[in-house]
């Protein structure tokens, strides 16, 4: 993972601070990169890492799992403004190019930002972690639920006096032990927007296979599943309020073309999104809140 020294804006991590911010016992708070805070958990159910930075989940493993389910690139960069590869991109208040006005950034800013703390709780089931992050009207609300699953809820509230649109994606990175040998189901007769090379319209017919380039957005509001030959196991991808899955592998060309991803790290993941596409914005009136979230838990072969 490159790391590189950066005072967050504002944000500094004193003792007061962390008097503040007590942590239930199963989480621990450290800074990998000055002031740049990560929550590391270890509860009997699963151990993960969330940053501060973008409310980004940027590993899970449950503890009855014998290997990661998020990957996170080993040349993820930690700084303020750059969104972590891997794990869970918060992608919000939109998704992919801002629909009107190109010099915005791809996939909106909050994954590219510190978002604030609220409440962090523990049961046995799993632990909790709150963060909100507001910009002009928008108002969001992340929820976590790391446990034997993981469950990603994004609230978005217009707190301004005009309507406002939202679209966005909680952009899971799933590992896989090898994206050529793995399938995914769910999507059969599904319809879906091909974006590699000139956007076309199609339909799925039976799984989904790798072999080159992925970057399709399904129309379906319905669960999918990854199955992995070479980790033993199956990943289910739940999800509501979202029309739209996303699927994603840069395959080669792509790959060697992103600074934060080893060339052949294409190999060791898949993305699976809940997604709302750009051109299926919610309209918030003034006041008004839409959420979405995504649900991850892996069912794996027993070996012998
Ligand atoms: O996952 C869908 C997608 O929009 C792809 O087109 C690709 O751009 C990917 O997101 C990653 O985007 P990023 O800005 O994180 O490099």
């Amino acid at each position: 993972m490159v790391l590189s020294g950066s005072q967050a804006k504002g944000l500094q991590i004193t003792p007061r601070y962390m008097e503040l911010h007590r942590m239930p016992d199963s989480i621990r708070t450290t800074e990998p990169v000055a002031g740049y805070p990560v929550y590391e958990i270890d509860h009997p159910t699963c151990t993960a890492r969330v940053a501060l930075h973008g409310a980004h989940v940027m590993e899970w493993q449950p503890k009855h799992v014998s290997d990661p389910v998020l990957y996170l690139s080993p040349e993820a960069v930690l700084r303020e403004g750059k969104a972590i590869r891997g794990g869970i991109p918060v992608c919000w208040p939109w998704f992919n190019a801002h629909p009107t006005d190109p010099s915005l950034p791809s996939h909106g800013f909050a994954r590219s930002t510190f978002w604030k703390t609220g409440e962090f709780s523990t049961d046995g089931d799993a632990v909790t972690l709150r963060f909100t992050f507001e910009k002009g009207a928008w108002h969001a609300e992340l929820r976590l639920s790391l446990g034997e699953a993981l469950e990603a809820e994004l609230t978005t509230t217009n707190r301004g006096d005009q309507p406002v649109p939202v679209s966005g994606a909680l952009h899971s990175y799933l590992r896989v032990g090898d994206i050529s040998a793995i399938h995914i189901e769910g999507f059969d007769g599904c319809g879906y927007l091909d974006t590699v090379g000139a956007p076309a319209a199609r339909r799925q017919d039976g799984p989904v296979r790798f072999d080159s380039e992925v970057d399709r957005i399904y129309d379906t509001h319905g669960s999918s599943r990854l199955v992995d030959p070479t980790l033993h196991r199956t990943i289910t991808v739940e999800k509501s309020g979202s029309p739209s899955t996303v699927v994603w592998n840069p395959w080669i060309e792509k790959a060697a073309a992103l600074g934060d991803l080893p060339d052949e790290g294409y190999k060791d993941f898949v993305c699976i999104e809940a997604a709302i596409a750009n051109d299926l914005a919610v309209r918030l009136a003034p006041g008004e809140s839409h959420k979405f979230s995504t649900r991850i838990r892996v069912e794996e072969e027993r070996r012998l």
